[in-house]
């Protein structure tokens, strides 16, 4: 394979609620759409960077400027047997996974469609369903909270987690806790707490919660240790895991008993698989998050899940839950069963409406 054309575009979709976490409000979904051509064939994937750095560092910007200086000269004039060969061709560019990654999926996505087959297929995947679980966010006070979870557990997802920040956490949890006793449950704090808050993440304890995502530091191994030397429940990282090592220094150290998996945070599906396979190997649990993504993104992930070793629900919900209108048709839906059915058609398996792409589109870049 070897790429003749990469396009770039820079995407804005509205998102039908503002969705809080603890290190912000987003009211739009703002990314970068990748396309690589080869031989007459286009694959598409999307950046996960976002307008701003507050999640992780990279942000559309960063990506626009790494992919343009470093990733894709280097693309374009490199033959490559598969897509995993990106993994060494780009690791001279220290850092910016999600950059890399949106070329290598968009390379993935292109093999299945050169291929004729569904994503999953060049990712060592199954058919079927994957188990759909949702993350909600910060509401405007507790009763908007519940409302919320009792319409996600109504709608037949299969886990819910909800964002934390200091002063909103234990007693959601508690109010949820009361009314949906043995609810999979989960929360996610995205970096907001510090070892002076582990005496409250002791009290959490007793609400049984499957585990507490990324409580400390968004790039912490260390403290996250200690956290977990001193509460019950399992702590999960999601941003401090940017690849297979960060996998096995944490789970060597014991910072964590379950890995949260985002592709684009670990630099592409070869990595992700290489984590995965890791995780594996250990006994320790994975399941695959989100970043908000449109259809396009939320395909991607919803091949990977195949694979065996993604043992617990992952973030991949509805494309309705976020988007009134999808860049896919058919959009991604969840059966009252809390599933997702995997897409069969070559590449991602669902139509991209370009009309959707082009009415969203801010400014586009193509290098040949
Ligand atoms: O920490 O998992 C996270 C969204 C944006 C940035 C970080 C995170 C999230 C989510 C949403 O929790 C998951 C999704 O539905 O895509
Ligand atoms: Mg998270």
């Amino acid at each position: 394979m070897k790429l003749e054309r990469v396009e770039a575009r820079l995407v804005r979709l509205p998102l039908r609620f503002p969705f809080e976490t603890s290190f912000g409000v987003s009211t739009h979904k703002e990314f970068l759409l990748v396309s690589v051509s080869a031989g007459g064939v286009t694959g598409h994937a999307e950046c996960v960077a976002d307008v701003d750095p507050y999640y992780l560092p990279e942000t559309n910007l960063t990506a626009l400027h790494i992919l343009q200086e470093f990733l894709v000269p280097l693309a374009l004039k490199t033959e490559i047997a598969h897509p995993r060969d990106y993994v060494p061709l780009f690791a001279r560019v220290r850092g910016h996974e999600m950059a890399k990654a949106a070329l290598e999926m968009a390379a993935y996505e292109l093999l299945a469609r050169q291929e004729g087959v569904p994503l999953y297929r060049v990712l060592g995947g199954r058919p079927g369903e994957i188990a759909s679980g949702v993350s909600v966010g910060l509401q405007k006070d507790k009763e908007a909270l519940l409302d919320k979870v009792s319409e996600e557990v109504a709608a037949g997802y299969r886990r819910i987690k909800i964002k934390i920040k200091p002063g909103k956490d234990k007693d959601l949890v508690a109010a949820i806790r009361g009314r949906f006793p043995d609810l999979p449950l989960m929360v996610d704090a995205n970096s907001a707490y510090t070892l002076e808050h582990v005496p409250l993440f002791k009290e959490l304890d007793v609400f049984k919660l499957m585990m507490v995502e990324q409580p400390l530091g968004w790039n912490d191994i260390v403290d996250h240790v200690e956290l977990q030397k001193q509460i019950g429940t399992p702590v999960c990282l999601d941003e401090a895991i940017h690849g297979p090592e960060d996998a096995r220094h944490a789970l060597d150290l014991r910072a964590c008993r379950i890995i949260n998996i985002k592709v684009g945070r670990v630099g592409g599906h070869t990595q992700a698989l290489a984590t995965l396979e890791h995780c594996r190997q250990r006994g320790a649990p994975v399941w695959c998050g989100g970043m908000l993504e449109s259809g396009i993104g939320r395909l991607h992930n919803v091949h990977l899940q195949t694979r065996p070793g993604f043992v617990l629900p992952g973030d991949t919900s509805a494309s309705a839950r976020y988007f009134e209108e999808d860049l896919i048709d058919p959009p991604v839906t969840v059966s009252p069963r809390g599933t997702i059915a995997v897409p069969e058609k070559p590449g991602i398996g669902h139509e991209i409406v370009w009309s959707r792409v082009e009415k969203a589109t801010q400014h586009t870049q193509v290098w040949r």
